[in-house]
C-alpha cells in the first residue's frame, strides 16, 4: 500500500556479487512468497502492511551475466577502467564508509578493488541515491551475499561496536533460535575481516540502524557452486530470518 505518509520501509537486495548464485534467487524466493502468502501467513501480511518492501533482485547485473555465459567465479561487476586493462569494480567496496582503506585493494587487477572513487559505480551509485532519498522511510537494509553461513552487522570498516550492538546481537540470537543449521553472526570486523566500503555500514552511518548482511548457505562444501536442491532449504532459511528481522523492526520503531 502506498502513499501513506509516515510509512516505514525496508530495503532488501541481492546479488552484488555476480557468482553468489543463490542471493538473486532468495529475492525471487522472497517476492514469490509475499505475493503468494499475503493474507495466508500472518507474519508477512503485517510486514506488508506495515512497511514499503523495496527489492532489487540482481545489484550487479553485468556480472551476474558474466557468470552465466564466461566464468562462473566472477565477483565484481563489469567496468573497464581507463588506467589498467583490468576489469572490475568490488561493489562492496565501492561504497563511502572509509572507502579503500585496509581490507580493500586500489588495484584494478584485485578481486577487492574499491573503485576510482567512492560510488564510482554506476550500481552502487543508484543504491546509495535511492536510500539517500528515502531515508526517513526505510529503518530496515539487508543484502544478501553467499557462503559461510553469517548473519553479519557493521561495522565491517572498523573493529568498533555500533552503538545500539547488542540490539543487533539480540536480533541475530533471534533468528539463531529458529534455525535448524549454524549461523554464526556478529559484527563484520571482528567476526569475518576488515572490510571499508560496503553496503551495510554506508547504509548505517546513513542512519539505518538495522543493517544486516546475510551470508546463505553452504560452509564450503560447495560454496558458491550451491546445488538446486538445495535452493528451497536455503531461502526457506533467508525467509524465515527476514520476516523475523522485519518484524522485530516494527516492533522496535513502534510510536509510544
Ligand atoms: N563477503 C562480504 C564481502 O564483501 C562483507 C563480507 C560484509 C564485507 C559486509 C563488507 C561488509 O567480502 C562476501 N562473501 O562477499
Ligand atoms: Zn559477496
Amino acid at each position: 500500500m502506498n502513499n501513506i505518509p509516515g510509512k516505514k520501509a525496508m530495503w532488501l537486495d541481492c546479488g552484488i556479487h555476480a557468482r553468489e548464485w543463490i542471493s538473486p534467487a532468495f529475492c525471487l524466493w522472497f517476492v514469490h512468497y509475499s505475493l503468494s502468502f499475503y493474507r495466508i501467513n500472518a507474519d508477512i501480511t503485517h510486514i506488508l502492511d506495515s512497511m514499503d518492501v523495496y527489492v532489487l533482485p540482481v545489484l550487479n547485473p553485468d556480472g551476474y551475466r558474466y557468470t552465466w555465459t564466461t566464468n562462473r567465479m566472477w565477483r565484481k561487476n563489469r567496468s573497464v577502467s581507463p588506467a589498467s586493462s583490468c576489469i572490475g569494480v568490488d561493489l562492496n567496496r565501492n561504497f563511502d564508509a572509509n572507502w579503500c582503506t585496509e581490507g580493500a585493494s586500489p588495484d584494478p587487477c584485485t578481486e577487492i578493488y574499491c573503485g576510482a572513487f567512492p560510488e564510482s559505480e554506476p550500481e552502487a551509485q543508484a543504491v546509495a541515491d535511492f536510500l539517500r532519498s528515502h531515508k526517513d522511510s526505510v529503518q530496515l537494509y539487508l543484502t544478501i551475499h553467499s557462503y559461510s553461513q553469517l548473519l553479519l552487522f557493521p561495522f565491517s570498516y572498523k573493529l568498533e561496536e555500533t552503538e545500539n550492538h547488542r540490539d543487533l546481537v539480540g536480533s541475530a540470537q533471534k533468528i539463531r533460535r529458529y534455525y535448524r543449521n549454524v549461523y554464526r553472526y556478529g559484527a563484520g570486523a571482528k567476526t569475518i575481516y576488515l572490510a571499508p566500503g560496503g553496503s551495510d555500514d554506508w547504509a548505517y552511518n546513513l542512519g539505518i540502524k538495522y543493517s544486516f548482511t546475510f551470508e546463505l548457505q553452504d560452509r564450503g562444501r560447495y560454496g558458491f557452486l550451491l546445488p538446486p536442491s538445495h535452493i528451497s532449504g536455503a531461502c526457506n532459511e533467508a525467509l524465515l530470518a527476514t520476516k523475523i528481522i522485519a518484524l522485530k523492526v516494527l516492533e522496535k520503531t513502534q510510536a509510544p
